[in-house]
């Protein structure tokens, strides 16, 4: 294995390794992108419900943050430069009412993930449009994907089309296959408990079977 300096290797959480490549990663296929038709909506238990044209949405103020990227399937590529709307601005405007704990991230095509409102309100949190200075690939989430560097990147929908406030945190399309409902990859929050038990129901299973042979 190659060195990997310190200073880089405090930043590769347990259980990854380092790709300069960036992998596509999408269950299903890539959506097109209409801007006539594009909004994005954001919509439950908020003070002021609101929906974005595309237009609308060029005009909200931007930010550039570099940041990590962690993926449960055991790649990470750091230093990745993004530019886009602070998911703060979009918070500050719909304003969440104090019972509106959790935020199911909507998502083209029919793709869904749970996050607590609070992980949504750091301060490199981002609606993504640019990565390294140009318009976002299709495949990679274009025209706009949300970045929330500290959890596994699945919590980073691509193609973002709304955020549902919700005082509930239903599970999201990973998280309702065995997916952990936090997916901190620091303390390697990968799968869930009920898939932990299930996969430990698999494996006592298949040794009583191996037993029985
Ligand atoms: N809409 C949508 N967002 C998604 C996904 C997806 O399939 N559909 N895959 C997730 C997963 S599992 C990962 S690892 C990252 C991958 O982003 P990338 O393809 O830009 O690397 O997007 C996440 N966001
Ligand atoms: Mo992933």
């Amino acid at each position: 294995m190659k060195q990997v300096d310190p200073s880089v290797a405090s930043r590769v959480p347990p259980g990854q390794t380092l790709t300069a490549k960036w992998p596509v990663l999408t269950y299903g296929r890539t959506p097109g992108f209409d801007p006539k038709r594009w909004t994005f909506r954001c919509f439950g238990l908020v003070e002021r419900e609101t929906t974005w044209t595309w237009a609308e949405f060029l005009k909200l103020p931007r930010v550039t943050v570099r940041s990590d990227i962690h993926c449960v399937t055991r790649w990470s590529k750091l230093d990745n430069e993004w530019e886009g709307v602070p998911a703060r601005v979009i918070l500050d405007h719909v304003r969440p009412r104090p019972e509106a704990t959790w935020v199911l991230q909507h998502a083209d095509p029919d793709y869904t993930t749970n996050t607590s409102l609070d992980d949504l309100r750091d301060d490199d949190v981002i609606l993504a449009l640019k990565h390294g200075g140009r318009d976002l690939e299709p495949d990679h989430g274009g025209p706009m994907r949300l970045v929330l560097p500290k959890l596994y990147f699945w919590k980073s929908s691509k193609w973002l089309r709304a955020f549902e406030f919700l005082d509930v945190n239903p599970p999201g399309f990973w998280e309702q296959n065995g997916y952990h409902m936090h997916a901190d990859p620091w303390t390697e929050e990968r799968y869930s408990d009920q898939e932990t038990r299930a996969m430990q129901q698999m494996r006592a299973e298949a040794a009583r079977k191996l037993r029985e042979r």
